[in-house]
């Protein structure tokens, strides 16, 4: 589906207009993926549009770009503003937001450091990521021939643009085969986490998730599930898993900001059926959060017109 247009695009500093925003083709990052970014959802709420989670979303492009030694030439806080700037001005009710931190023109090679640094703050509607059958019924996922990075041959904790190929290989070969989606292993065999999304198996009323060190970037979603099961009572486990452990689950489902929460109803056609109570229940709650119809998860809301 191509991009639903908005008006502006916050580029260096200036609200620019949408067709206007256009880079040189000697950008660094579009030759060797020099860049980092961060997704992030606004949500329509009873009080306006509401951006879930950015403070946690702005320290993560910070640190990302702090892995790659990449100086980010504006403050945290003036990037927080002109993210809320930027969905203020362009009117939307809901939308998906993608700063986005890279490496610009003027030198070539792979010493990045001398390159400037830009920044893009992008946003438009986007619907469901993987689908609204999807997300009601369940996503049929794949085990990709392809693994996720080793930690020391890239680090997922940095949302970094050019690892994303790594990402788009498992995807092409999960849809070519007739899958809705990826599930990535690490080198030794653990079960990851998806192209864009961190996986969840339910074992006997527990939730469990991989570990960092298993290559999944830490989920911001994740994390609100996290809080989410505690305050439902759900135990919460962060616990290496075996391919096996997503066939035998009793409930599996994958988080992400894009995404949101999806039920996973079938891994290499070992069938998990339609979506679980704990899975649901988490859905429920997660939306509920994101629309601001929970007080219990208030402080997560920033208020686009305050
Ligand atoms: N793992 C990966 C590899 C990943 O890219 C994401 C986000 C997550 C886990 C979940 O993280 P969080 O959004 O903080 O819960 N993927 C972003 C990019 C998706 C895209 O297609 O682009 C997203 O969901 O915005």
């Amino acid at each position: 589906m191509p991009i639903e247009s908005v008006e502006k695009i916050w580029m260096d500093g200036e609200l620019v207009d949408w067709a206007d925003a256009q880079v040189h083709v000697l950008t660094h990052a579009l030759h060797y993926g020099s860049g980092v970014f961060e997704g992030i959802r606004a949500y329509p709420t009873d009080e306006g549009p509401a951006i879930f989670r950015l403070r946690e979303h702005v320290k993560r492009l910070f640190d990302s770009a702090r892995i790659y030694l990449i100086d980010i030439p504006y403050t945290p806080e003036q990037i927080f503003d002109a993210i809320v700037d930027t969905v203020r001005v362009n009117g939307v009710e809901s939308c998906y937001i993608r700063p986005l931190v890279y490496l610009g023109y003027g030198e070539m090679g792979l010493n990045p450091l001398p390159c400037p640094v830009n920044v893009s703050i992008a946003v438009w509607p986007w619907g469901s990521y993987l689908g609204d059958e999807g997300l009601r019924h369940g996503v049929r996922m794949k085990v990709s021939s392809w693994k996720r990075h080793d930690p020391n041959i890239l680090p997922p904790a940095a949302k970094g643009t050019g690892m994303y190929m790594n990402s788009s290989l498992a995807k092409v070969e999960a849809i070519k085969a007739g899958y809705d989606e990826a599930i990535m292993l690490s080198p030794q065999g653990f079960v990851s986490e998806c192209t864009g999304e961190n996986i969840f198996v339910v074992r006997d009323g527990r939730i469990i998730t991989p570990p960092v060190t298993a290559g999944a970037l830490e989920g911001i979603t994740q994390d609100s599930v996290h809080r989410i099961a505690d305050d439902l009572g759900v135990p919460y486990e962060v616990e290496n898993l075996l391919r096996s452990d997503l066939y035998t689950a009793d409930e599996a489902f994958v988080t992400g900001t894009a995404a949101e929460v999806v039920p996973i109803r079938s891994v290499d056609d070992r069938e998990l059926g339609e979506p679980g109570p704990i899975t649901r229940k988490i859905q429920e709650t997660y939306f509920a959060a994101v629309h601001g119809r929970d007080d219990r998860y208030r402080e997560w809301l920033t208020h686009v017109r305050a």
